[in-house]
């Protein structure tokens, strides 16, 4: 018998009203059935909705220190809890056991950054213009926080967007994606024993057409942040623009490693495989355009298809393996139908293309690592996201040229430079068009501490991560006293002679 999770509500855990479940199963092996979980409906999320607006009450009246408390133990209980959070986020989300590590890491380091920013929450106390009068800035939560997150970072995305928006005093509804509902439950459960409030906090499981859609176009809940595909971001924001709501959007990315001829190009090579191949390039921020100066291309590629031909496929929790599956069969056809239409367009297949043969890896989603060379700009291949392993190699004979082909794309999240010369990598920060730009690292690697977000169709502006997320998910509010007793105008009396 596989368990049946789930939902949040209202403080306790509760069937969903619709009556129906989907299932959870590992990609590297559909035999596993993890559990069910609610594909909840409408009024699920209005019984949660209900539910933290009454969280919000309490929440927002309890001092901002004392919420970070909360993040602080929860930090605690993620590390003590590492290795099990790991384990099963590789067993529903596939990507190998030193990548959930690093997922649960990133949710320490937000939980602990979190914790101290209760601290903080600056505002700033400025001059008056006028004699007896004090001026400042201060922050105030919003309400209840409605957060979609997607499958390829099941624990660190939720702390992006949860970690801020509870410090800040928001209540949280979340909906994880419905491939790694198991991550978010576990989170829940941490938040509970860390000493949340209950009603602070609701999970509703579901798919985003329906349980998504519900949260999104819910009155009561003033401020949304989806992390997902342009397609589904371009759908929410057409509501919340109708609706007046705060919205932070993160989507999708075509990211790009330049390697320049004079090149530490072991270096490159050791990164490109990392950002291509990891998480079988199911990230947002994954390497999937190699864009190379015609010095070193054909050296490069040589080593490059020899590396990602040495790749080990297979399960992530057992030890050996560097790239698991995709997600589901859905995202392989996706990326099978991207090798075709790669081919139509007469970009040359140099390694992969076609899953995996034989039993071994007979029931995942496994996909080999697949290196297109000949890749022009123009190209669907080097223009749109696949979100899984498939590399498109461009040549190209300068820096500028490869500044161009990098900003002729319509997303804009992050890229990286492989060179030696200190100028091209100052240029290169300052004329990349995206969000992130790393300088001899591949073009994955945030850190917790930094803004993340890209420009163009990747993002609509705001950042999550560092200090500006805090910014978004609180409402800056402005005071004057004025002492003075008696009627001061500003901008006249000031000015009077
Ligand atoms: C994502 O790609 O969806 O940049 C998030 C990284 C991670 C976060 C990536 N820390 O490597």
């Amino acid at each position: 018998m596989s368990k049946t999770f789930k939902n949040f509500i209202a403080g306790s855990w509760e069937a969903p009203t619709t009556g129906t479940w989907f299932e959870n199963r590992n990609p590297a092996d559909t035999r596993d059935l993890i559990g069910r979980f609610p594909d909840s409906g409408a009024a699920d999320i209005r019984a949660a909705v209900r539910s933290a607006r009454r969280g919000f009450e309490i929440w927002r009246r309890t001092p901002a220190p004392a919420r970070g408390d909360v993040l602080r133990r929860l930090g605690d209980l993620l590390v003590r809890h590492k290795e099990e959070l790991a384990d099963g986020m590789t067993r529903e989300m596939g990507k190998v056991l030193a990548e959930t590590r690093g997922d649960v890491q990133e949710g320490i380091d937000t939980a602990y950054y979190a914790a101290t920013e209760g601290r903080r929450l600056f505002g700033h106390t400025v001059p008056s213009e006028l004699r007896d009068k004090w001026a400042m800035s201060f922050r105030r939560p919003i309400g209840v926080a409605g957060l979609i997150t997607p499958f390829n970072f099941p624990l660190a995305i939720p702390t992006w967007k949860m970690f801020p928006a509870l410090v800040c005093g928001n209540a949280v509804v979340i909906k994880p994606s419905e491939d790694v509902p198991h991550t978010t439950h576990r989170l829940v459960e941490l938040l509970l024993e860390a000493g949340l409030p209950p009603e602070v906090i609701q999970l509703v499981h579901g798919r985003g057409a329906s349980a998504g859609k519900a949260f999104v176009e819910h009155p009561d809940v003033p401020v949304i942040s989806f992390t997902g595909s342009t397609a589904t971001g371009s759908f929410i924001g057409e509501t919340c623009g109708r609706l007046h709501k705060r919205l932070s959007l993160e989507m999708g990315g075509k990211n790009a490693q330049i390697v320049m001829d004079d090149a530490d190009l072991d270096l490159a090579l050791d990164g490109v495989l990392w950002g291509a191949f990891g998480t079988t390039g199911q990230r947002c921020t994954a390497t999937s355009r190699l864009i190379l100066h015609q010095k070193i291309h054909d050296r490069f590629l040589r080593k490059l298809v020899e590396a990602a031909e040495g790749l080990r496929l297979g399960d992530g929790r057992k030890p050996g393996h560097d790239v698991g599956p995709l997600i589901h069969e859905r995202s392989r056809q996706k990326v099978e139908s991207y090798v075709a239409i790669g081919q139509d367009e007469g970009a040359e297949l140099l390694t992969g293309g076609r899953k995996p043969g034989g039993e071994r890896l007979g029931h995942g989603f496994f996909f080999r690592p697949t290196i297109f060379a000949g890749v022009t700009p123009s190209m669907r291949l080097a223009q749109e996201e696949i979100f899984g392993p498939v590399l498109s190699v461009l040549k190209v004979r300068s820096f500028d040229e490869a500044v161009r082909v990098n900003n002729g794309v319509t997303y804009g999240l992050s890229s990286s430079l492989y060179t030696q010369d200190v100028n091209l990598a100052f240029r290169a920060l300052q004329e990349l068009d995206n969000g992130i730009t790393y300088v001899n690292a591949p073009t994955i690697g945030a850190e917790a501490h930094l803004p993340f977000g890209g420009v163009k169709q990747t993002g609509n502006g705001h950042r999550e991560g560092g200090w500006e997320v805090y910014e978004f998910y609180s409402e800056t509010k402005v005071g004057y006293v004025d002492y003075s007793g008696i009627l001061q105008r500003a901008q006249i009396d000031n000015y009077d002679e």
